[in-house]
């Protein structure tokens, strides 16, 4: 998805970390919490002030389905691209997070986990937002129900060149880098990354850029098989899996075009929801696959 060849002059150089070509570790954390009900789940909304009505949508979402919901899970990608924390200066960045700031005061508890787009977003959006930041991947407990969250790029393991890139990206060391650039530089950088991306997905199998099924299985089992909620794949669905002799889901999130569409959870069910003058369809149910 992404070539490597871009890298900055003080940024470490993939080399010095990534020591083979393994598959990124995916970073696990737990949230032990129980957030309100119902619970709403969004991704890949990509917001950005050149597509208008996707951002009108998502105001709209803050200000209507949300203010009704006891909790909100935005699980990456909220924006096209967030240059760093100093970026909220621009009049559309500090829109999206005094709207958020809103839902948040009035009581919504906002939770973020960054997605490959906007993994620059840190302290300084959540302070600005009042959103809570959450690690990729974190487990969420519902009383009873535990549901995994992960952005889902870090379970695209069969696309060997993402996962290097994707790994150098998250690296502390260089992200401190990245980030003493001036901000125009940082911006140009991630122009040209979004470039490169576009070009390098034309070229690449569908197959390579979806989840892979053994990470999938392997998240599953690792966490005691809970259902897993993720986007970035922009291929909404909700897949059944017998893994282990153990019934497990998947529910994969929708981008955001034009308008609203999200994944609300009451504590037992889970229904699709949109803002689109159509009545939204139930994703697609996979066939149920096995996985060992
Ligand atoms: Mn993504």
């Amino acid at each position: 998805m992404f070539q490597k060849k871009i890298s900055l002059s003080n940024a470490p150089k993939l080399s010095e970390v990534t020591p083979n070509d393994a598959p990124a570790p995916i970073r696990l954390a737990e949230v032990v919490t129980a957030p309100e009900l119902p619970a709403l789940f969004v991704a890949d909304l990509h917001l950005t002030d050149e597509r208008p009505q996707t951002a009108a949508a998502f105001f709209d979402f803050l200000s209507g389905p949300v203010r009704q919901a006891g909790s909100v899970f935005i699980l990456g990608d909220l924006f096209e691209y967030w240059a760093g924390d100093d970026d909220t200066g621009s009049a559309f960045n500090r829109s999206v997070c005094e709207a958020l700031r809103v839902a948040t005061v009035a009581g919504v508890a906002v939770y973020f986990m960054t997605g490959n787009r906007d993994l620059l977003a840190g302290q300084g959006f959540a302070h600005a937002s009042g959103v809570q930041l959450l690690a990729d991947v974190v487990s969420v407990r519902f009383g009873t129900r535990t549901l995994l969250l992960s952005h889902g790029d870090g379970l695209c393991t069969d696309d060997r060149d993402y996962q290097a890139f994707r790994l150098q990206v998250r690296n502390r060391e260089w992200q401190a880098g990245f980030l003493t650039q001036p901000l125009d530089a940082r911006r140009n950088f991630i122009e040209k990354v979004r470039e490169q991306s576009e070009t390098a997905k034309s070229g690449k199998r569908a197959e390579i850029m979806d989840v892979s099924a053994d990470a999938v299985a392997a998240l599953l089992r690792s966490h005691g098989y809970p259902t897993l909620i993720h986007g970035h794949t922009h291929r909404p669905a909700r897949h059944t899996y017998l893994i282990d002799g153990h019934r497990c889901e998947r529910h994969v999130l929708p981008d955001w075009r034009g308008h609203a569409v999200w994944l609300a959870f009451d504590g037992a069910e889970f229904s699709v929801r949109s803002t689109a003058p159509s009545p939204p369809a139930p994703f697609p149910q996979a066939g149920e696959g096995s996985s060992e």
